[in-house]
């Protein structure tokens, strides 16, 4: 079956209105800022994946983020990119706090773990197994529920060029059930997703092109999914990055306080427990 998408819906003109605003968010789930994030440090977080892609070999020195296009994502060594990506100085600038703090109402926690993502077109082929199925974040990240993800492009996304789409009020069904799927891996291991006789045919997927300095935030209950990049004519990359967002005052887990570099280390914690189906030491 072939998904049909709605719009997500901006939700800049409730800003600086905190009754609709949570009201849009409690219904829907998620909060779609148009042009919120300050293009131009989100532009240098693009300029520091295409530096990093250049500097592993990926690229040709004089590349641009125009002409970029690369072999493929499983053959960039991921740690090595996240020394280029200066992802906390985005995340963290006082013009993005400022973002954060107006859609949770009060101080945040910026997680200390972020992905960072660059995907060229894999048109033609089967979905990447890297993509991530249908899911929720807060199957795999805990213990506290109460973050967001907070996902951003770095170059434009069209449908072709792929993105994440949300499942309209998804989250107001609470945790639902993950299954292991061997058609998406991560590091190895098959990774779970939500069953599709689990998803109701009523909820209405949703994913609208997006562009730099527009960011998505979305509740831990919000069912999501990739969607693949099969752009053609011109085939594009697709470049963003996720990381969460929580209250200031919220206890803070280990994917909160661990960068992504070293999470992946070790089984028994964090998201890697979810994957690998370890018994979990430390959430
Ligand atoms: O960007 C994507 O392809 C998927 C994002 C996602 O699943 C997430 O942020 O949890």
């Amino acid at each position: 079956m072939t998904d049909t998408f709605s719009d997500y819906v901006d939700c800049t003109p409730l800003l600086d209105d905190r009754a609709a605003l949570d009201r849009f968010y409690d219904e829907h789930g998620y909060v779609y800022l148009r042009g919120a994030l300050d293009r131009e440090l989100v532009r240098t977080a693009a300029e520091q994946m295409l530096e990093g892609l250049i500097a592993l070999g990926h690229a040709t020195p004089g590349t641009t983020l125009d002409t970029l296009a690369i072999e493929s994502f499983e053959a960039v060594d991921e740690v090595a990119m996240h020394d280029y990506v200066k992802y906390d100085e985005l995340w963290n600038h006082p013009t993005t706090v400022k973002v954060w703090e107006k859609v949770f109402g009060e101080p945040v926690f910026v997680f200390k773990s972020t992905t960072i993502r660059y995907y060229p077109s894999a048109a033609g082929a089967a979905a990447p197994s890297f993509l991530t199925p249908l899911h929720q974040d807060g199957f795999y990240i805990g213990p506290n529920k109460d973050f967001r993800t907070a996902w951003i492009p770095l170059l434009p996304t069209t449908l072709d060029i792929g993105g994440v789409a949300l499942a309209d009020g998804s989250h107001r069904k609470g945790p639902r059930e993950h299954v292991v799927t061997e058609d998406f891996r991560r590091f190895g291991h098959p990774v779970r997703g939500i069953p599709a006789q689990e998803f109701g045919a009523d909820e209405q997927l949703l994913f609208s092109p997006m562009e730099p300095g527009d960011v998505l935030l979305f509740h831990a209950f919000m069912c999501h999914k990739s969607l693949p990049n099969v752009s053609v004519h011109p085939a594009g990359m697709r470049m963003s990055m996720d990381t969460r967002v929580q209250p200031a005052a919220s206890h803070r887990g280990f994917n909160a306080l661990t960068p992504w570099t070293e999470s992946a280390k070790d089984a028994s914690k964090g998201i890697m427990s979810k994957i690998t189906g370890t018994p979990t030491t430390t959430e």
